[in-house]
């Protein structure tokens, strides 16, 4: 018999064996997923939900888009690793499509988000002592607090999250911090031996939190004034997700170096970039940076296919009438349970009244609905379904959620 709540013997015995062998840096939803496809999946009981999720945006496409797949089984048939030591003969035609998508030169492939954000800190010190004159080992970094770029120990070591950096110490130096959305904290952090400026155009952890219109011209302006890299982390805002290509387009910004990921891997396999022009890429050399699978044929088959299916920017049309859509049904439940609702996109952050719960509470009755979200930062749940989600799906999701709050 399951001990666990609304769960039968197979999914208890699974999350068990869990339990078991899995070192325990996660508190999942009670839910064993088996199948996926498009915006749905199905549990080891047959019961279906909406994703709404998205593996934070890994999914922008989908469970299992045929194309993406189809791009994957064709170059799995084929070949799939060969590492940079030789060339192969997918990864041309990869750097090259994701390049005139970004409008840059050149791409570094990586493989997962924290890896393209280690990277961009690399180029930019790099270029800081190669290019811009910063005395060796000086060169340092403007972050934002509330900031997440993923879990190494130099990111973490820039986060002001304490759940992320205690007990990992002693960390990296060449970090300043300032408040997110001020552009005038920017402009007196930066001094002379100021490599870059590395911000979320939005905030994903944090909890979907947009900057004040026009911040992103001003950070803009001010790096290009004071010869500084503007570093766009674009790994969770990018590739369609706020109705744009990136979420630096909402303000017709682009910036020095665009860190990709999530998405980029078509939701099948890990596959990051940073993207940047030759100036400032230019400067690694042969044999200073790279890993074992950045830049492999299989990555390199489903990105391309990924950035092929953003060119037509149907994906982004998409992503922002939905999400206009979205915007208006959840903007009617402030004052009914909802503090406040962030949305940009198809990417929302809502905050639910302490009357009502958690937002982990909302997020297991949701479950019990049929609809996976996730919660962030206690009161939070964060919406961002896959792009091919239909306008009639999410106005279900929204009556489930407005239910789950009158509970
Ligand atoms: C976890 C959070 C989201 C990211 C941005 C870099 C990375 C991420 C803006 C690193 C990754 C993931 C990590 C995953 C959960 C998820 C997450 F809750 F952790 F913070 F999305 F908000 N830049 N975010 O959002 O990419 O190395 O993971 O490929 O660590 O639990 P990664």
């Amino acid at each position: 018999m399951s001990t666990m709540p609304g769960l039968d013997d197979a999914a208890a015995e699974l999350i068990h064996a869990e339990d078991e062998h899995l070192a325990h840096n996660y508190h999942p939803l009670p839910v064993v997923i088996a199948r996926g496809e498009g915006a749905w999946v199905t549990d080891v009981e047959g019961k279906r939900y909406l994703d709404l999720l998205s593996a934070y945006s890994a999914l922008n496409f989908g469970h299992r888009h045929p194309a993406i797949v189809a791009a994957a089984t064709e170059q799995l048939g084929r070949l799939t690793l060969t590492s940079r030591a030789y060339h192969n003969d997918r990864l041309g035609a990869f750097a090259a499509a994701l390049a005139e998508l970004c409008g840059k030169d050149l791409v570094l492939p990586m493989n997962t988000g924290a890896e393209a954000v280690e990277t961009g800190i690399k180029v930019a010190r790099a270029w800081a002592y190669r290019v811009k004159g910063v005395p060796a080992d000086a060169a340092t970094v403007v972050v934002a607090n509330g900031n997440f770029h993923g879990r190494t120990t130099t990111i973490v070591g820039f986060s002001d999250d304490p759940d992320a950096r205690d007990g990992f110490g002693p960390f990296t130096p060449g970090f300043v911090h300032v408040p997110f959305g001020d552009a005038a904290a920017i402009e007196a952090a930066i001094d002379e031996n100021t490599a870059a400026v590395l911000i979320e155009p939005i905030q994903g952890e944090a909890g979907v939190i947009i900057p004040p219109d026009g911040y992103l011209r001003a950070v803009r302006e001010i790096c290009t004034r004071r010869n500084v890299l503007f570093i766009a982390d674009e790994i969770q805002s990018g590739l369609g997700r706020v109705g744009e290509t990136f979420a630096c387009d909402r303000e017709a910004v682009v910036p020095d170096l665009y860190l990709l990921g999530k998405a980029l891997g078509g939701g099948i396999l890990p596959v990051s970039a940073v993207v940047a022009d030759r100036e400032i890429l230019g400067v690694i050399r042969p044999g200073e940076h790279g890993s074992t699978f950045g830049g492999n044929p299989l990555a390199a088959a489903v990105g391309l296919r990924v950035v092929e299916m953003l060119q037509t920017g149907e994906f982004q049309r998409r992503a922002a009438a939905l999400g206009e859509h979205l915007a208006a049904k959840l903007d009617a439940l402030v004052g009914h349970g909802v503090t406040a609702v962030r949305i940009a996109g198809l990417w929302a952050g809502i905050d639910i009244d302490p009357a009502v719960g958690t937002g982990r509470a909302v997020a297991e009755r949701l479950l019990a609905r049929g609809v996976l979200v996730k919660d962030t930062h206690g009161q939070t749940i964060r919406i961002a379904p896959p792009l091919v989600v239909r306008g009639t799906e999410l106005d279900w999701a929204v009556e489930q959620l407005t239910l789950v709050l009158a509970d």
